[in-house]
């Protein structure tokens, strides 16, 4: 049955009281009506969110999550973790990419992401060969999102460089090598794979890797409105290496020269002046904020209050997924915030107080716009994408809805998801995914393999 009768569900407005939901069999809500009398022999449940949009993803880095956790000889930094990343990128085939991606969708579904966001780099084979099918890998990740009905958004990345100035790409560089027109024949290879679960932007890895030029012809080559996402100032030595090379801010310099607007996602724009802040915010472009691998990776905190206060549009990702769960990642943007500036409750605004419900529904809208599909909300004409809560958990029995996101985001450890619909199948029942154990059984196989054939993780 395509229909779920809910006692609390977070609507665009906020909470709404018995709301009725009905889906086609496509997967689009065809009825969110609130107030309604509850019909017989329908479904019921007891609070309802909108499935969490996962704006940035790199899948195959679900393997390496834990293993490069070790001190090193030097200081370690995000490039000697990047160093080890490459390593382990090196080996891997197109059916432990399927396999690894596989087992992090179920994890991200069972945590309460429905929609995915694949920067997609690993375009070509171990020794930089190109595979028969110039998409076989992003087919892969596809396959997967297939498999376990996540909701995907497809970026393959444009990768040429490996620093400012058109250096040539390193050795263990060599499997992302790609062009402005590979990307456009990758995306057109995907095209038939474009639905009601499946989305096709494209993305410059940095401007490290991709000059400005080929950025602007990447934006113009793509058909118009599909989503574009950057790398962006991730690092302090990034932005002083852009300044030494273009006598600009990395920010700055894109913003300047390219006609950044509300398709565009700017992923770990972390490190900004006052200007630059300025600028993301009227753009309407989404700043795509990774918390627990900017954490992991030791970048540095956005400006995120600032950000707020400008109306700037933001959105969540997993990226090294260290963590596959929105609330951790929404509790980190908050609490980075509340450590830095030595206060509480920071991510709200006048219309929006309440810290929680504020942090899922503007991740909710940024995401959406980021991921370029029809998600984000429950709203006739969108995806039939939501989580239903566990209500008979101490955490939420009894509680009044006001509180329920507080309680969710903010208060314990259990995973509070009980169910997960997403594109109008129930992908998610009691906790476990309808596929996790087949998924998991050939994730165990491909981990087998890397460590057979790979330096990292043994
Ligand atoms: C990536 N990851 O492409 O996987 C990057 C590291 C780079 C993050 N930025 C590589 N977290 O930026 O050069
Ligand atoms: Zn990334």
């Amino acid at each position: 049955m395509r229909a779920l009768f809910v006692r609390h569900a977070l609507l665009p407005e906020g909470w709404r009281r018995d709301v009725l939901l009905e889906w086609d069999a496509y997967g689009d809500l065809t009825r969110v009506e609130a107030e309604a009398a509850a019909p017989l022999g329908v479904a019921r449940a007891d609070y309802v969110l909108p499935g969490m949009v996962n704006l940035h993803s790199h899948a195959f880095q679900r393997a390496l999550g834990g293993l490069t956790e070790r001190a090193g000889e030097g200081p370690d930094s995000f490039w000697t973790w990047r160093d080890l990343m490459y390593r382990f990128a090196a080996r891997i085939t197109p059916e432990q990419i399927e396999a690894i991606a596989a087992q992090l969708f179920v994890e991200c579904l069972r945590h309460g992401y429905t929609s995915l966001c694949e920067f997609h780099y690993l375009q070509r084979g171990p020794d930089g060969q190109a595979y028969a099918r110039p998409a076989e890998t992003a087919e892969r990740v596809a396959a997967a999102g297939h498999a376990t009905g996540m909701g995907l958004t497809l970026l393959p990345v444009l990768y040429s460089h490996a620093g400012f100035g058109e250096q040539p790409l390193r050795p263990e560089q060599r499997r992302f090598r790609t062009n402005v027109d590979d990307i456009l024949g990758i995306a057109e290879a995907l095209q038939p794979l474009r639905g009601g679960q499946l989305e096709v932007g494209a993305a410059p890895h940095s401007l490290r890797a991709a000059t400005i030029g080929q950025v602007r012809e990447l934006a113009s080559g793509l058909p118009a409105g599909r989503p574009l996402h950057i790398h962006i100032a991730e690092q302090q030595a990034e932005v002083e290496q852009s300044i030494a090379f273009s006598g600009r801010r990395p920010v700055q310099n894109l913003m300047e020269q390219v006609e950044v607007d509300a398709r565009w996602c700017l992923v770990h724009a972390t490190h900004l002046d006052d200007a630059e802040v300025q600028a993301i915010a009227r753009s309407g472009a989404v700043a795509g904020l990774c918390p627990t691998t900017e954490a992991n990776l030791g970048d540095g905190l956005f400006p995120l209050q600032r950000f707020i206060a400008l109306g700037g549009r933001f959105g969540i990702g997993s990226d090294s997924h260290v963590s596959q769960s929105p609330v951790e990642e929404l509790r980190w943007l908050e609490y980075g915030q509340r450590l830095v500036h030595q206060r509480r409750n920071v991510a709200f605004t006048n219309e929006q107080r309440d810290v929680g419900q504020y942090l899922w529904q503007a991740a909710l809208r940024g995401g959406a716009q980021a991921a370029g599909r029809k998600v984000g909300a429950l709203r006739e004409g969108l995806r039939a994408d939501l989580l239903v809560l566990d209500g008979s958990h101490p955490n939420l029995d009894g509680v009044a809805e006001a509180d329920v996101l507080g309680r969710f985001l903010f208060c314990g450890n259990d995973n509070l998801v009980r169910d997960v619909l997403c594109g109008g199948r129930w992908v998610v029942q009691g906790g476990r995914h309808v596929a996790q154990d087949a998924v998991t059984q050939r994730y165990r196989q491909a981990m087998i393999e890397l460590r057979d054939s790979s330096e990292v993780g043994q």
